[in-house]
């Protein structure tokens, strides 16, 4: 997946979401009349704008699966808005647009701040963000908060270059680790762990997933009783996790991070960069009869 231009072959599928109720019921703002001309105004207006940023998040075969926004960019601050099809809900398209623009937002276009708001109504909007550890906003200037004023119920967000947002204790319910690690000047850094005193299961074996290129996903597939540490040495790697607690998606690309997966966990993963690499500590050995690879039966068996 990446964002990249919106193309005025977007419109259609910009038009779809317009109109599906699933998508719009929640959004402060009535897309019910929005035509495709409309969409196509829209998507030739986002090419010379430049108060605003308005780009497509676009699946590995550069479908439109979304609009991710930054508007009003003014003294350094910029509104975050963001809304995807309903065929992009759970799939890690929401979560990629949203880091990716806020990214861009500080290191691109060198904003200091960047704020939003949902109507607290929109639980699925708001657990999104709650999710992601974004923290509820109470400084938000008068002169934005007016531009709401006929919407009550707001909930407001913010985010400021530096703050650590992309930091999680878990997804999906598996605990995400920071693996020890020590810098050393000028000669970059050294991680690691210990079998039973930094991760809760005894190591048995090691594996790692190299040469993978650029938009590959592996794994499909969860473990009856094998637990894992997983971590990215080198690169950027998606992972999805699904479980009982619902499908959560993490990226890897710090050395430092790392995910134990010590439950019954349905497991993706999506090479975002060529060459990256996994890695996994297993608590047993390779025995092809742990794996569960059946999606249908993995969800039967999750009771949902
Ligand atoms: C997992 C994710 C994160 C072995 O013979 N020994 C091993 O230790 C492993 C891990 C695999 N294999 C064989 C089994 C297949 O013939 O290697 C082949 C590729 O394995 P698989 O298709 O399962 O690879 P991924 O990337 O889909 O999944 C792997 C692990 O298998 C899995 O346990 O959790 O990485």
């Amino acid at each position: 997946m990446n964002i990249r231009k919106l193309e005025l072959k977007d419109a259609q599928l910009m038009l779809e979401w317009m109109h599906d109720e699933s998508v719009v019921e929640k959004l402060h703002t009535d897309f019910s009349s929005k035509t495709i001309e409309d969409c196509e105004r829209f998507i030739e207006s986002s090419w010379n704008d430049m108060n605003n940023v308005h780009l497509a998040i676009a699946s590995d075969t550069d479908e439109y699966m979304g609009t991710v926004s930054l508007k009003h960019i003014e003294n350094g601050s910029a509104e975050f808005a963001i809304t995807v099809r309903a065929e992009a809900m759970g799939k890690g398209y929401s979560w990629f647009g949203m880091e990716s623009i806020i990214e861009k937002a500080f290191n691109e276009y060198a904003l200091e701040h960047v704020y939003w708001c949902v109507s607290r109504l929109n639980e699925r909007a708001v657990r999104f963000y709650d999710k992601h550890n974004f923290h509820e906003a109470v400084d938000i200037p008068n002169s934005v908060k007016e531009r709401y004023a006929d919407v009550g119920n707001l909930k407001w967000y913010s985010v400021l270059k530096g703050d650590d947002f992309n930091s999680r204790d878990t997804v999906a319910g598996c605990k995400v680790i920071r693996i020890k690690t020590i810098p050393a000047v000028n000669s970059g850094e050294l991680s690691f762990f210990e079998s039973k005193n930094d991760i809760p299961f005894e190591i048995k074996r090691i594996y790692y997933i190299s040469k993978v290129p650029e938009g590959v996903r592996r794994g499909f597939h969860a473990h009856k009783e094998l637990k894992q540490l997983l971590f990215c040495p080198y690169g950027r790697i998606q992972l999805i996790l699904e479980n009982k607690n619902g499908r959560e998606e993490i990226e890897l690309s710090d050395p430092s991070i790392g995910v134990i997966i010590d439950q019954f966990t349905w497991r993706e993963m999506l090479w975002l960069q060529k060459d990256s690499v996994l890695c996994v500590a297993a608590s047993d050995y390779y025995n092809k009869e742990d794996y569960v690879r059946d999606y249908d039966y993995f969800v039967k068996c999750i009771g949902r």
